[in-house]
């Protein structure tokens, strides 16, 4: 949109959120190779709230066939809540918003010769242009689904500064897209194999409004409710999410916001032993020279947790986002009674 000239931009600020979802799909089409579901396109078209989610959890997060059971679990989850999910990815350099069976099928199946891509920002052109797969991270996800006007976005856990990352400058690109383009992303918090303190001040220089959503003062730590660092402000209702998402609209402000859901409390006794794992998993990483990786170090990370707990962080991996989910689904569904 920043093609357009002032008074052009101002115009369409004016239009109605209907009008301005055709836009927005309609010149995106125009631009790039974009699929959107016809349940989806329907849904943006004519303001119903919709809930993106990414697909690096499928491509590189989680285990096949839980990964694609898990994609199932989440879209229900958020149609019943009354919101359409639209799961993000790219197949054949094509971005899909939406995906249907067949291509959840191709990203999240074991690989055999095709390779699937690991999509931040950096990594979405060269993606499309060469004709490839990808799985889409949080940063690569929020600025597709902004291409196709979705605002709300539910995952599990935030990419952020790496532990040791003011030595290997590891810092997920994540964090830098949350500071530009406006996409709520409802999370789990982020996993200590982070720097959460480091994070959570790189989010206060991007201009993040970042929330615990819930009955705690603490950002949540993904596995674990709590991180020991407190987030700068608290909701514990989809209402005042929403309100605070389309003030920042209203504004003008440009940038996403993150919001913190805490692991639900079934599950808040595996935290302590998978905190043990993930702590040793860093270490490992530090020793055998994975955490100089790059992008392999978060999904190196994530399957060392797995095998160390023997499935356990798996399973809690599973109910927090489907709680992130849940969430998600209500904040949309406010914002679209907002943004009418
Ligand atoms: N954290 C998790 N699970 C994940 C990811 C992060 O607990 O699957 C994925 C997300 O897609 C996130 C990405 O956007 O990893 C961050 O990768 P990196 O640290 O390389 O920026
Ligand atoms: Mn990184």
């Amino acid at each position: 949109m920043t093609s357009l000239s002032r008074p052009a931009r101002r115009a369409l600020q004016r239009l109605s959120s209907k009008q301005r979802n055709i836009s927005s799909i309609a010149s995106a089409k125009e631009r790039i190779p974009l699929d959107v579901l016809p349940e989806v396109e329907d849904a943006l078209e004519t303001g119903k709230p919709v809930v993106a989610l990414e697909s690096t959890i499928i491509t590189h997060g989680m285990p096949y066939p839980t990964n694609i059971e898990t994609t199932y679990s989440l879209e229900n989850i958020i149609r019943k809540k009354g919101a359409v999910p639209a799961t993000i990815g790219m197949l054949n350099g094509r971005v899909k918003i939406g995906l249907d069976k067949d291509n959840l099928e191709r990203l999240g199946a074991p690989r055999t010769n095709n390779k699937v891509y690991k999509v931040s920002r950096r990594d979405i052109a060269p993606v499309i242009a060469l004709g490839k797969d990808g799985g889409t991270t949080i940063s690569g996800t929020m600025i597709l689904a902004a291409q196709a006007g979705i605002r709300v976005f539910a995952t599990g856990g935030l990419g952020g500064v790496h532990r040791g990352g003011e030595i290997t400058w590891d810092v997920s690109a994540d964090l830098t897209e949350l500071g530009r383009t406006p996409v709520a992303v409802v999370a789990a918090g982020a996993k200590s194999i982070l720097d959460i303190g480091r994070t959570l001040e790189y989010l206060e220089t991007q201009g993040v409004t970042v929330a615990t959503y819930g009955e705690q003062d603490d950002f949540p730590a993904f596995f674990t409710p709590s991180s020991g660092f407190k987030s700068p402000w608290r909701v514990n209702n989809p209402a005042d999410a929403a309100r605070i998402i389309h003030m920042s609209d209203q504004l003008g402000l440009g940038g996403g916001q993150f919001f913190g859901v805490p692991i639900p409390e079934s599950h808040y006794a595996e935290g302590a032993a998978i905190q043990a794992a993930v702590d040793r998993a860093v270490r490992e990483s530090e020793e055998n020279g994975m955490s100089a990786r790059g992008k392999e170090v978060t999904p190196w990370l994530l399957n060392r947790v797995a095998e160390l707990t023997r499935g356990e962080s798996l399973k809690s991996n599973v109910a927090l986002i489907e709680n992130t989910a849940l969430v998600g689904a209500q904040i949309a569904v406010e914002l679209a009674k907002m943004s009418r």
